[in-house]
């Protein structure tokens, strides 16, 4: 089961003797759980798993606390008036927990104490993690608490079982329009949830069939809620603005209609007879396609609340899209640019939201490319709560089929300071509504992992749901941390091991930026297909915005205040500044915001032309060697992991000269420019 890669980073693989000792040695062999809710029960048999796979024992399960001691499960409370000796502290923040081993005389308790029920799964999970990765248990004393109250994953499945832009094979919660007869893999897949500290997870498509809301689905979706309950998981849903009309059969689905506001409190009171602790709801409106209040000239702002209210009773919080934009701009007018949508649709109606919706903002202004700045919509609400929507599904990002680790990436944006309140605003903070003290926020993750045993199709892009999920929990995690965690729970203590795949990880993102779209040039990849291959014009010269505004002459889009689109002005005053300008426009973000003749030269002191040939053959180089350093590992890592692994590299590699060779000699078709390392163009 373990090397098919279904247990993902909770294998719990037998530690090596020695260490598997050290820990038999330290740990009480008992286990005690305080509370006798589902959470709590998961838990405890959590814990004997771990230990039994980790240390080959299994602890004996007691009602009461031995005086000889035991590890100790349940609320902080509890755990404290049950273990003698637990020194006074600060309650603990909901889902946080502390754990801590104290010994007195010959008794040793371990306890695992949660601020809530979630917060004691959480901390069990945290324990296993510290086994095994070998850490010190002897003088355990930690607390931790989560970084955002939202820490959500999102799922592109539709009803029929297909999943737009799911990499890992079919849904594990819907077949040919209902939902599956067997749920075990959406119980394995609440289990790596939880693992991460995640506590919401939306199980149909933001492009939504509006039967989701249908009497009939009911009942099938309490079944989803169900398998994902003893793991602290929350389901949401994704729902069609148009309901009211396309289900409930009235004449409009006007927000601002009185009979529009029923229908959805009733069928908002509906779902929650079925799911009583549901999380919450998520639209798409005005995008794509979709509908939404532009339909009767409503704001985004009528359109949330009317819907908010009806979830405000129960506690539920109502998730609307800040990706809105016309996919039908004249690509002509060279002050249109889709990249100023989000801050243009939501930036006026800050203050306008009720208190139980968040906006939810993609990290970037386009759309999960490459390299993109951080969306300045997160430094411009102030009233608004706030979500940071990171894409775990390798869209744009080679798929299932090329190795990139997102973390990185992701890290840049939650750190950047966006100055909102004068220096020291980083995105995390802001979404996380620390910034401007808001009632809720934090993070949604597209997940979208299929029935896949390896559930993304492949073992190594495990390591961006992971990485998400541990972000969403602490995001002043390093990227190198969460890439050492991931590879040693996922492959093992060998060093070597970890030394080659963490190395791999770690750099592949700015690999695959060097190749497929380095200087912020992004989307050169076939928008029109399906967003995979290499395609230098397919963005250009239609209607969806992700144009790169490369010629004869030049490339990048002018998104300047001065001469171009105005976008860079969407950020606080010193940030603008800083892209504004051709002296301090950093190098990675240069064709993003500027538009040069090839010839520019960057801070680097090479041209534009020559830097991007030169970048082209250097991610190419890499590529390569991925292949050779793996292949090293050829007998520390089980043969079937190892073999699959070793095919998708190579199969990365050829794909990254494909890019390379595409790539250049469109460039220099276009700019007429030899390649001063006479590589270009002689094929
Ligand atoms: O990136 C685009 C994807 C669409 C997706 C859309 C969105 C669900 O190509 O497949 O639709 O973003 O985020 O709504």
């Amino acid at each position: 089961h373990a090397e098919t890669g279904a247990d993902a980073w909770l294998r719990y693989a037998a530690l090596d003797a020695a260490a598997a000792r050290r820990y038999v040695n330290t740990l009480p062999p008992v286990v005690v759980v305080l509370g006798n809710s589902p959470v709590e029960q998961t838990a405890q048999r959590e814990l004997i798993r771990g230990i039994r796979g980790m240390l080959g024992v299994t602890l004996r399960v007691s009602s009461t606390v031995p005086a000889e001691g035991a590890i100790v499960l349940g609320l902080d409370p509890a755990v404290r008036k049950a273990v003698p000796g637990t020194p006074a502290g600060n309650p603990l923040a909901e889902d946080g927990y502390a754990l801590s081993l104290r010994t007195a005389g010959t008794a040793r308790h371990l306890s695992i104490a949660g601020g809530s029920e979630r917060g004691v799964l959480y901390g069990t999970f945290a324990l296993l993690r510290k086994i095994a990765l070998g850490e010190a248990m002897e003088a355990l004393n930690e607390h931790s608490a989560p970084y955002a109250p939202v820490r959500w994953v999102n799922h592109w499945d539709n009803l029929d079982g297909t999943i737009e832009r799911g990499y890992g094979g079919r849904s594990i919660f819907w077949d040919k329009g209902v939902v599956r007869e067997d749920l075990s893999r959406v119980s394995e897949y609440g289990r790596l949830l939880a693992s991460l500290g995640i506590n919401g997870c939306s199980i149909n498509n933001v492009n939504t069939d509006p039967r989701i809301l249908t009497a009939e689905y009911l009942p099938q979706i309490a079944r989803i809620a169900e398998a994902f309950r003893p793991w602290g998981v929350r389901l949401v849903l994704s729902v069609d603005f148009g309901s009211p009309q396309r289900v409930g059969g009235l004449a409009t689905f006007d927000p601002l209609d009185a009979g529009v506001a029923a229908w959805w409190k009733a069928k908002t009171d509906e779902l929650y007879r079925a799911v009583p602790d549901l999380a919450g709801l998520l639209l798409k409106a005005d995008s794509e396609g979709r509908i939404g209040p532009s339909a009767y000239g409503r704001t985004h702002a009528d359109a949330a609340n009317v819907i908010a209210r009806a979830l405000k009773p129960h506690g539920g919080l109502f998730f609307y899209r800040g990706f809105v934009y016309d996919h039908h701009m004249d690509w002509r007018n060279l002050k249109n640019d889709r990249a100023r949508a989000a801050y243009d649709n939501f930036n006026r109606l800050d203050g306008q939201f009720d208190d139980n919706v968040v906006i939810q903002i993609k990290h970037g202004p386009i759309d999960f490319q490459v390299r993109e700045p951080a969306s300045p919509l997160f430094g411009a609400l102030e009233h608004t709560n706030q979500a940071i929507e990171l894409q775990v599904t390798q869209e744009y990002f080679g798929q299932a089929r090329q190795l990139v680790f997102l973390v990185p990436m992701w890290k840049e944006a939650l750190d950047f300071d966006m100055q909102a309140r004068g220096a020291g605003t980083p995105v995390k903070a802001l979404v996380a509504g620390k910034v401007f003290q808001r009632p809720t926020g934090g993070f949604v993750g597209v997940s979208n992992v299929g029935l896949d045993a390896n559930w993304l199709g492949n073992h190594m892009s495990q390591a961006n749901l992971y990485g998400y999920g541990r972000l969403a929990w602490n995001p002043d995690l390093t990227s190198q941390q969460i890439a050492a965690e991931w590879t040693r729970l996922t492959f093992g203590n060998d060093p070597q091991v970890v030394q080659t795949i963490e190395s791999l990880q770690l750099k592949s993102w700015r690999v695959f930026e060097d190749y497929t779209g380095p200087l912020g040039l992004q989307t050169l990849t076939d928008i029109v297909g399906n967003h995979y291959g290499v395609s230098v014009e397919a963005s250009e010269r239609n209607g969806w915005g992700q144009w790169h505004r490369s010629d004869e002459k030049g490339a990048g889009m002018d998104r300047t205040v001065a001469t171009g689109t105005g976008y860079a002005g969407q950020y606080r005053p010193a940030v603008a500044k800083r892209y504004e300008s051709l002296a301090t426009c950093p190098d990675e973000l240069l064709l993003f915001f500027h538009h040069v003749p090839y010839t520019h030269m960057l801070h680097s002191g090479k041209t534009v032309i020559q830097t991007l040939y030169d970048l082209h053959y250097d991610g190419a180089v890499s590529v390569e060697g991925y292949v050779n350093s793996w292949k090293l590992l050829k007998g520390r890592v089980d043969e079937r992991r190892y073999a699959e692994v070793l095919a998708q590299l190579e199969y990365h590699a050829g794909q990254a000269q494909v890019w390379r060779d595409a790539v250049n000699n469109w460039f220099h078709r276009a700019s007429g420019i030899a390649d001063a390392k006479g590589r270009v163009g002689h094929q």
